[in-house]
């Protein structure tokens, strides 16, 4: 957290401290019987209610109980490092990622090379604590650090053109060696429509569990696209592409017919080899349903009113 606040100038109250993820559950139960400082801190309380605005408020899942940090940090996706759950924690440690620098190109007024800290120092770093899907049919709570992806992209002013936004992942299989097996065709590509892209609930992830995003999880720098299956959520950008056609998409090149460019969660679309109807929860013992849009139906499904999403999975 200390080090997140010192590279991005994050203001004071926009930070949660965090013993106040892992011990809310706590808090909640014996509010008032618990010693710790921090807990009781009458900042840290007022900072939850006031600070959190009606739409955070809205957004951020606080039914849900928060994944244990030491899972997400070491069941992972990253093929970029290994394609095994616990490759990316084990082969990515000693990756670098300082002077970080994001290319943006195609339609757009601004296209050129920006630093990472020049692309956020202008906004309030904020958290968001959202479910996350993989389309392997397990899934996760993260508390996510991040600005959301259309406040960034607006300054770039993409032109009228602009019907989707592309992204890459480093190419580079010196740092990145899960690079040298031709296990996706390399760089990792998402897309998202550009409404989509600009929708408030889209991140663009600079850290989790109130610190820097740790390298297995994307450093420095990932989308969070809460309402996709995981895959969606693309780790290690380093470009940026304002299109008119509809980009192609690392897992869509690899089977078309497993992973469509949309990937919503749906549970009423199977993937061809399995049910998405039910899912487990990292740290849980029985499966539970797994909800339209991932649970975020009421602020996303108007994006898709004139779409069949069992065509357009
Ligand atoms: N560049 C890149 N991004 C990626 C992946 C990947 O292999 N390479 N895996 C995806 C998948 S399948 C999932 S489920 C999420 C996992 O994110 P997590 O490891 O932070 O939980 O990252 C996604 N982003
Ligand atoms: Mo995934």
């Amino acid at each position: 957290m200390i080090k997140i606040k010192k590279r991005w100038e994050i203001p004071e109250a926009e930070v949660t401290p965090e013993a106040l993820y892992r011990r809310r559950r706590e808090f909640i139960k014996t509010a008032g019987t618990i010693g710790g400082a921090l807990l009781l801190n009458p900042w840290a309380a007022a900072r939850a209610s006031l600070e959190i605005g009606d739409y955070r408020k809205k957004v951020i899942s606080i039914d849900d109980e928060i994944t244990d940090e030491d899972d997400a940090t070491s069941y992972n996706n990253f093929y970029e490092f290994g394609t095994g759950k616990e490759d990316p924690k084990r082969n990515s440690k000693r990756f670098r990622t300082d002077d970080w620098t994001i290319t943006v190109g195609g339609e757009c007024e601004k296209p050129a090379t920006y630093g990472l800290e020049d692309l956020f120092r202008p906004f309030p770093i904020e958290e968001r604590i959202y479910r996350l899907r993989c389309v392997e049919a397990w899934s996760m709570v993260i508390p996510w650090l991040g600005v959301p992806l259309g406040s960034i992209l607006k300054g770039f002013q993409p032109t009228s053109k602009a019907k989707y936004v592309a992204f890459k992942t480093l190419h580079d299989p010196v740092r990145m060696p899960g690079q040298q097996r031709s296990v996706l065709n390399w760089p990792y590509r998402e897309g998202l429509t550009i409404a989509e892209a600009i929708h408030p609930l889209t991140l663009l992830s600079v850290g989790m569990y109130g610190k820097t995003m740790p390298n297995q999880n994307g450093a420095p720098v990932r989308l969070v696209v809460p309402w996709k299956y995981g895959f969606k959520s693309i780790k290690s950008i380093v470009g940026i592409e304002f299109t008119e056609a509809r980009p192609p998409t690392s897992w869509n090149l690899a089977s078309s017919s497993e992973y469509g460019f949309y990937s919503n969660v749906n549970p009423e679309v199977d993937h061809p080899r399995w049910s998405q109807k039910r899912e487990r929860r990292i740290g849980e013992i029985f499966k539970r349903d797994t909800l339209m849009f991932n649970g975020y139906e009421a602020e996303v499904a108007g994006l898709y009113d004139d779409l069949d999403l069992v065509v357009n999975f």
